[in-house]
């Protein structure tokens, strides 16, 4: 999710030491399991292997299997329905890229200190890589079958949303269950001219279409610790500078980012990066800029918002990366203004954090108030994750919690009309002795 930069504008700048790219280990995702098959567990699975490609194996191995050899399917199903912690049963959740810090941090990654605080963390790594994990197996389907013309805005927002839920192993249906792991926040199915936050509301019509632009962005999160990660996905290779000119921009915002780095630096070599292309759209030549009030952010438990922004515009701000902040490092780009503005019908919403307890004279608010206390507390959620859970008629209390200060709306964030823009996310990590881009994978 996108953060907006605040009215008052962004503060003063100055750098340290980035630390520089890398060479981790990439998470691999599991989504294509014939190898550990034979590994883990091989006689009649080598036959299934043979007789029936990915899909249908996964399905004939129920059937056939002896239940006491084998409680855990090795292969990820299509569409994705089988739990990560089934995946990995006896095994570690994939790491994500682990990059070592350098110059004056370049200590910490052997420090003995360091380490020993990184072990006290385990518990957040494991939760933070699974729900990387789940990220990579939901949007590796996503690309592959999902994100296409000819889909409509809620079957691919659902398709992604279930897939989650079930991968987390919550539903999400029961008062608290969405809370214990699931969908960080309502998928975001921007297109063209719209950067973020937009998300089908039901009775949604619109259909994508072969000449669309569309970012999808994606938060899972395991007991309150949010990934939140997002692509571009366009179908005609005539965008693909404006693509590439965000994919470096974000991949060298990750670059840039560490312990000591000042945000405002950072946003200036997003920036540059960002503006050194220009795209040639049906015979028209576009510079791309940076979206100057939209922000990369740092992620804290159950809150995507925290109190840090990383600018995608040169800065002044001197806010420094601190050991143990987790960051969304995200940058958008635009053939339009590089400026977006409120529009279209809202679907994202999330109660404020520190909001003051109001008296609510309307009985539809107190209720509504209710449910999102039990399933979302301050995670973000759309109106179609109330319609799910039975919820009806509730715009006037929701208007009405919004209007009091306790639900703020996020509407969607649109550029220049006949604009296209593009975005790319990763969710970073900044542990002690490494700095871990856990939502990383083999396709961004
Ligand atoms: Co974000």
């Amino acid at each position: 999710m996108a953060a907006q930069v605040p009215t008052e504008g962004l503060k003063d700048l100055k750098v340290s030491e980035p630390a520089n790219q890398p060479n981790g280990s990439n998470g691999k995702p599991a989504t294509n399991g014939d190898e550990e098959e034979h590994g883990d567990d091989s006689e009649d699975e080598a036959e299934d292997a043979a007789a029936a490609p990915a899909e249908g194996a996964a399905k004939k191995k129920k059937k056939r299997k002896p239940k006491k050899k084998k409680k855990n399917p090795s292969a990820q199903s299509d569409p994705p329905r089988v739990p990560v912690k089934q995946l990995f049963a006896n095994k570690p959740f994939p790491a994500g890229q682990e990059v070592e810090y350098l110059n004056d941090n370049a200590y910490r990654t052997t420090n003995e200190e360091k380490r020993h605080l990184d072990n006290l963390n385990s518990e957040f790594l494991q939760d933070y890589r699974e729900a990387a994990e789940v990220h990579r197996q939901v949007r590796s389907y996503a690309q592959k079958n999902l994100v296409k013309p000819g889909k409509t805005f809620i079957e691919i927002a659902e398709g992604i949303e279930d897939s989650v839920r079930a991968l987390v192993g919550h539903q999400g249906l029961e008062e608290g269950d969405a809370l214990k792991a699931g969908m960080g926040f309502p998928v975001g199915l921007s297109r063209n001219e719209i950067a973020a936050h937009y998300n089908p509301n039901s009775g949604n019509k619109m259909v994508l279409e072969q000449n669309d632009v569309l970012k999808v962005d994606i938060g899972v999160h395991v007991n309150g610790r949010i990934v939140d990660s997002a692509f571009t996905v366009a179908f005609e290779p005539k965008y693909d500078p404006l693509l590439q000119a965000v994919k470096e921009a974000t991949e060298a915002g990750v670059r840039e980012a560490g312990i000591d780095a000042r945000v405002g630096e950072i946003g200036g070599i997003i920036q540059e990066t960002m503006e050194s292309f220009e795209v040639e759209i049906d015979g028209q030549t576009y510079p791309v800029k940076s979206i100057r009030n939209l922000t990369g952010h740092n992620i804290l438990p159950y809150s995507i918002h925290g109190t840090k922004a990383v600018p995608i515009v040169k800065s002044n701000d001197q806010t420094k990366m601190e050991e143990g902040d987790v960051f969304a490092i995200e940058t958008f780009g635009s053939t339009g203004n590089g400026y977006v503005r409120d529009d279209l019908e809202c679907s994202h919403y999330a109660k404020v954090g520190d909001a003051r307890h109001a008296d609510l004279r309307l009985s539809s608010a107190k209720s509504l108030l209710n449910v999102i206390n039990k399933n979302f507390g301050t995670l973000p959620f759309c109106r179609r994750f109330l319609d799910r859970l039975g919820q009806e008629k509730y715009l006037l209390g929701l208007n009405s919690l919004v209007n009091s200060g306790i639900v703020e709306a996020y509407p969607p964030l649109v550029d220049k009309k006949g604009s296209y823009t593009a975005q790319f996310e990763h969710t970073i990590l900044i542990r002690p002795t490494v700095k871990e881009v856990i939502s990383r994978g083999d396709d961004y």
